[in-house]
């Protein structure tokens, strides 16, 4: 039984305790691959800390969230000396909690744990997925301080899953290795960037909605760097020219109906001392959640 592998939060998201909801969400607090600012680790109880000052209706008024709430399952407990075995372990307990039907949030730890969580969801659903990554990064490279980094996260999932359809959403820190395996990947992938979005918001909102529109099964990984470091300083890898929190919310509202699982990874609360990160970690939990409710799936 993939429960093995959790421990209990000592103070659940919400106060939401286990009762056979929907959504499940789990933390992982890993950040052994970060090459930057360490701390990832502390997100998941700093979001549920957060969670119980915060109110749980969608900023669009939609208050389905508060009414139904989600499961907290509490956190994946990572094995610090083997990043492979916290990812198995991270992709049995999502393999399990997608092969039951529910809907899986999870909270970062760094952008590898998204490795382990999208081949879980893999392995239960067995059809090609879609991904949407909201990043300042591309995180293709082959390698960067080895070959499990919040670096390489995107690369390695495209490596192991069939993933039909690949987005990026306000990426501004490239390589030329990486733009390069990106041109590889042809009609299949999309790079929506964040000077085009500052710029056009609307018609960038479009361009996602469009490129996704035949997926079926779509998982959303929300790197919190994504948003400018002026939303979102509390993070381990800052980087300037980032997205406004809006177009973050409007991209949920849009495609969470359609999301079985995701992600929010690279929170740091010790960058964050004003604790606003934190608080819009909680309130993209709360969007994720409410579009999920709206889902026929
Ligand atoms: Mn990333």
């Amino acid at each position: 039984m993939y429960v093995s592998w959790l421990s209990p939060p000592t103070k659940p998201f919400a106060g939401f305790e286990p009762r056979g909801r929907k959504i499940k969400l789990i933390g992982v607090p890993m950040d052994t691959t970060t090459s930057y600012k360490p701390g990832s680790r502390f997100a998941p109880q700093a979001v549920r800390m957060a969670s119980d000052y915060m109110e749980l209706c969608s900023v669009f008024g939609d208050c389905i969230f508060e009414r139904e709430g989600l499961d907290d399952l509490g956190n994946v407990v990572p094995i610090v000396d083997s990043v492979e075995t916290t990812l198995r372990a991270v992709e049995e307990v999502v393999k399990g909690i997608a092969s039951e039907g529910s809907k899986i949030i999870t909270l970062g730890g760094d952008h590898t744990v998204s490795v382990g969580a999208v081949r879980g969801v893999y392995a239960a659903l067995r059809e090609p997925l879609c991904l949407c990554v909201v990043d300042a990064h591309l995180d293709l490279r082959n390698e960067l301080c080895g070959r499990y980094s919040h670096a390489t996260t995107v690369r390695r999932i495209l490596e192991s899953v069939d993933v039909s359809r690949v987005v990026w959403f306000g990426a501004r820190a490239f390589s030329e290795e990486e733009l390069d395996y990106l041109s590889s990947l042809g009609a299949r992938a999309l790079l929506v960037k964040s000077v085009e979005i500052l710029e056009d918001p609307q018609g960038s909102l479009k361009r996602v909605e469009n490129f996704l529109s035949g997926c079926q099964a779509l998982y959303l990984s929300i790197d919190i760097d994504g948003l400018d470091p002026a939303y979102a300083p509390g993070v381990q890898t800052p980087e300037p020219l980032g997205i406004a929190p809006l177009h973050l919310f409007t991209l949920v509202r849009n495609l969470s109906p359609r999301v079985v699982a995701a992600d929010v990874v690279e929170l740091a609360p010790m960058q964050d001392p004003s604790g606003i990160t934190v608080a819009l970690a909680v309130k993209l939990v709360v969007e994720i959640a409410t579009g999920m409710l709206r889902s026929r799936r």
